[in-house]
């Protein structure tokens, strides 16, 4: 069992902030901005790259979640705004191996990403 799917089935504390069939979220326990939440399949994905044609429907529940996340939190506006990151492998930085989608927000992120 991954540590997110832990996380999921309650056996690590931590607010889920949103879930729906496919994907849950909750926050980041190392937090890189004031908002930074995770979103993640129910059933694992081990990464973006990995993804196969049977899970587009998990993939675009994950995005439309980061958009009700987003708004919930109210930082959908363009005039403040968000950003979603998924890191894939030793490069990107990627340290779980069930695929999550960052989602950070609450300051001005800087461009390009380290
Ligand atoms: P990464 O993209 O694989 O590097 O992101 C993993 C994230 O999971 C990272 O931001 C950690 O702080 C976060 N995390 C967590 O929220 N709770 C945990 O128990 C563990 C990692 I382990």
């Amino acid at each position: 069992m991954t540590i997110f799917e832990k996380i999921i089935a309650g056996e690590i504390p931590a607010k889920i902030i949103y879930q729906d069939d496919l994907v849950a979220a909750f926050n980041d326990v190392n937090p890189q901005a004031p908002i930074h939440v995770l979103i993640v399949p129910k059933r694992v994905i081990p990464r973006v790259g990995e993804a196969v044609e049977s899970d587009q429907s998990t993939l675009g529940a994950l995005m439309v979640a980061a958009g009700k996340i987003a708004q919930q939190l109210g930082v959908s506006e363009t005039s403040k705004g968000f950003r979603l990151v998924i890191n894939h492998g030793r490069d990107a930085g990627e340290s779980v191996p069930h695929l999550h989608v960052h989602l950070l927000a609450g300051r001005e992120l800087g461009w390009p990403p380290g």
